[in-house]
């Protein structure tokens, strides 16, 4: 099984039907680009970009035109892969953020990062800024003992900046590697939510000055539009570099990608293919666009 295999963009199939290109063709494309998430403007652009290609180089097979397409759709990731690369495999120490909407995958990303830095031997320290759910930091702790990773968390309905400045000394005193940092998806409001992440961002600049950092927004495939919107308003919270794409094993359609890419410049470096430690992947642009634009579906 190929990784995106379970991706339902609706642009599959749809090069099988070629007969030939007229504005019908064009405009059946914008429909199913639309339908695969990818968002009414940046459909609108993608399609009105291979139009122009498509006559000036004379191209009229289909296999022709979906290269062209693909080529097209790449370019959203182009510059933001170029100017900030993968999620690093080390730092000094490195310390990852994460954030995004209730529900996303961020704690189960968590532990499949924490999988990932011991598997290469680094020490891994977890921080359970999430203190408004219940169950949250025994979810949490439950993945750093499944992967071999340490835990620092505090009380229910305590003040997240009072955790993660704890869990901040215990990474100076353990001189732990890489420390991974959970948070909330939800508080009581928004702007409370918003306020408290700037205030872990910035409790984490002042502590750890010199460390390498990432600051990644969880997005689950699924989520549509939406996805664009709550990648927006993060971005206020904390700047963001990067973001992890969750859910694709499941019924995504995945376009949501080529909107955050392209209008927020924030490069896709992780994808989450399951539930378990194993599946999260670094995200390839070039596989992604093809399973969105191949046939065989
Ligand atoms: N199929 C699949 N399920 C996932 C993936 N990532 C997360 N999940 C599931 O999604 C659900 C929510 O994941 P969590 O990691 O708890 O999400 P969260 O963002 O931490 O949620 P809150 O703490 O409530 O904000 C869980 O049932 C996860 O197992 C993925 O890549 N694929
Ligand atoms: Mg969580």
């Amino acid at each position: 099984m190929k990784l995106f295999d379970k991706l339902k963009a609706s642009v599959r199939g749809f090069f099988d039907d070629f007969t030939g290109v007229n504005d019908e063709f064009f405009e059946e494309l914008e429909e199913r680009l639309i339908l695969s998430d990818v968002g009414a403007a940046l459909s609108a652009e993608f399609v009105n970009e291979l139009r122009g290609c498509v006559k000036q180089k004379g191209l009229n097979g289909s296999e022709e035109i979906r290269g062209e397409l693909k080529r097209i759709m790449l370019g959203v990731f182009a510059q933001s892969l170029a100017e900030r690369g993968n999620i690093p495999a080390s730092g000094t120490p490195l310390l990852i953020l994460v954030i995004g909407v209730n529900g996303v995958g961020k704690t189960t990303t968590i532990g499949k990062l924490a999988a990932r830095y011991t598997a290469l031997g680094k020490k891994v320290l977890l921080i359970a800024g999430d203190t408004f759910r219940a169950a949250a930091a025994e979810q949490l702790s439950a993945w750093a003992r499944r992967v071999g990773a340490e835990i620092v968390r505090g009380t229910e309905g305590g003040d997240p900046g009072a955790v993660v400045f704890d869990g901040l000394q215990a990474a100076k005193a353990r001189r732990s590697d890489v420390i991974i940092c959970d948070t909330a998806g939800r508080l009581h409001n928004k702007t409370n939510l918003m306020k408290e992440l700037e205030k872990i961002n910035r409790v984490i600049t002042r502590e750890m000055p010199n460390a390498a950092r990432e600051n990644l927004l969880v997005i689950d495939a699924a989520t549509g539009q939406n996805g664009l919107l709550q990648a927006r308003e993060f971005t206020a919270a904390a700047d963001l570099t990067g973001i992890a794409l969750t859910k694709l094993d499941g019924t995504a359609k995945g376009g949501i990608v080529f909107a955050v890419a392209g209008e927020l410049g924030i490069p896709v470096k992780l994808a989450g293919i399951g539930e378990r430690p194993d599946d999260l992947i670094d995200f390839d642009a070039e596989e992604f666009t093809d399973a969105i634009l191949s046939g065989d579906n």
